[in-house]
């Protein structure tokens, strides 16, 4: 532990010094290092968020009070020690002005201490754990978080039939999370949680998970998996037919994911969700953003993760106008806090005290429309503030 924390430490030191020896910025260029994974098992959210983050600069222009914009992006692979090693070349060798990205939570986390000691602002487009804001001062959240879209179906699923439930969740951060406030908002409301299951975030084989569930018999089944994980899940409910044996399906949006839902077949149909966005949302801001969207890019649709990439963009060239192009961090961070905007997804706003975006938090329905699967959004909670904050 003591020897992690001196090697910790270390690391740090050689940061700053590499930092001051590296002399001042370019300053005419102003440069975001965008650090996703675009490639292995969560390559649906980097091409998402890159898609959506070059979509923004394609319709708000590249050049912002004065500076040229320039967007690096890398492909960490999901992988925390590469995280860390792309965070730190970016923000020594390339000298950007922000970091942003970061598709799953132990990604934000490796960043999070080098956003700190060199007072990078850090902006979180896609992770949703609770606590990533507290792990640095510097981090902005552009996503949403799982406490903040479970509790809601903690209160739909009771009132809606559902008495018992097992639970089934993807071991880290975020599972922890939906498991944790769905639980204990549905156990609140009368509610009966039988058993609590959590599958390796790595290769998940869902089938001895699914046959336990079916065992235990309960009125549904909630369902947490990251991005790209959510067909996986729907086929072998479908296939085990958990449906025929009364079982629901319930879960966060994460699994009815926009990028996948149209291929998982008609078995997906009347699932019910709770979540922040549907590329269905029908105001006329989203409407025009799936349209560009998908003229950009003719074989996507966009998802919540998209979302999350294009409003965190806008978050950062607010900021920088609003500092009139100085883009210092500290100047920039404070620009960042209170934002509050109309997003694809609805009103939203920055909460200046704990960095996180606060935001509706919909119902949806998994229907058919024009021949297409989609989560057609049936009642709405107006702005929801992470649950997960003291
Ligand atoms: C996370 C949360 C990642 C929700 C996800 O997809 C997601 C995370 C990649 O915090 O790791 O849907």
């Amino acid at each position: 532990m003591q020897r992690r924390h001196l090697i910790q430490t270390a690391g740090l030191t050689a940061l700053a010094l590499s930092m001051s020896l590296a002399g001042a910025q370019d300053n005419s260029k102003f440069k975001i290092g965008l650090i996703l994974p675009m490639t292995g098992q969560q390559a649906s959210t980097g091409r998402q968020i890159e898609a959506a983050a070059r979509l923004y600069m394609a319709q708000n222009g590249d050049t912002v009070a004065g500076r040229k914009i320039e967007l690096i992006v890398k492909d960490d692979v999901a992988t925390p020690d590469v995280t860390k090693r792309l965070a730190q070349e970016l923000i020594v060798n390339d000298k950007v002005n922000v970091i942003a990205g970061f598709g799953v939570t132990p990604a934000a986390l490796a960043a999070a201490p080098l956003a700190t000691q060199s007072k990078t602002p850090q902006v979180v487009m896609a992770a949703a754990t609770s606590s990533i804001t507290e792990a640095s001062p510097y981090i902005v959240r552009s996503s949403f978080t799982l406490p903040q879209v479970s509790v809601a179906m903690g209160d739909w699923a009771p009132k809606n039939g559902v008495k018992t439930v097992v639970t089934l969740v993807a071991d880290y951060g975020p599972g922890n999370d939906a498991e944790k406030f769905f639980s204990e908002r549905f156990q609140l409301n009368g509610g009966k949680v039988i058993e609590k299951l959590r599958v390796p975030l790595r290769n998940p084989d869902f089938a001895p998970f699914l046959q336990k569930v079916r065992d235990a018999k309960p009125d549904a089944l909630f369902v947490f998996v990251p991005s790209g994980a959510g067909a996986a899940v729907m086929k072998q409910f479908l296939e085990r037919g958990m449906d025929k044996a009364g079982i629901k399906m319930i879960a966060t949006g994460d699994v009815t994911d926009d990028d996948q839902l149209n291929d998982m077949g008609d078995g997906a149909l009347g699932v019910v969700t709770s979540h922040h966005y549907s590329a269905a949302h029908p105001s006329p801001a989203n409407k025009k953003f799936v349209e560009a969207f998908q003229k950009a890019n003719p074989k996507m649709r966009p998802n919540f993760m998209a979302v999350g990439g294009y409003d965190g963009m806008r978050v950062i060239y607010e900021a920088l106008k609003a500092t009139k192009g100085q883009g210092g961090g500290d100047a920039l961070l404070a620009a960042m806090k209170g934002q509050i905007f109309e997003s694809p997804r609805g009103p939203v706003y920055i909460d200046a005290q704990t960095r996180d975006i606060v935001q509706d938090v919909y119902l949806r329905k998994v229907e058919k429309k024009d021949g297409q699967l989609y989560n057609v959004e049936f009642d709405v909670i107006k702005g929801v503030k992470d649950p997960g904050k003291k």
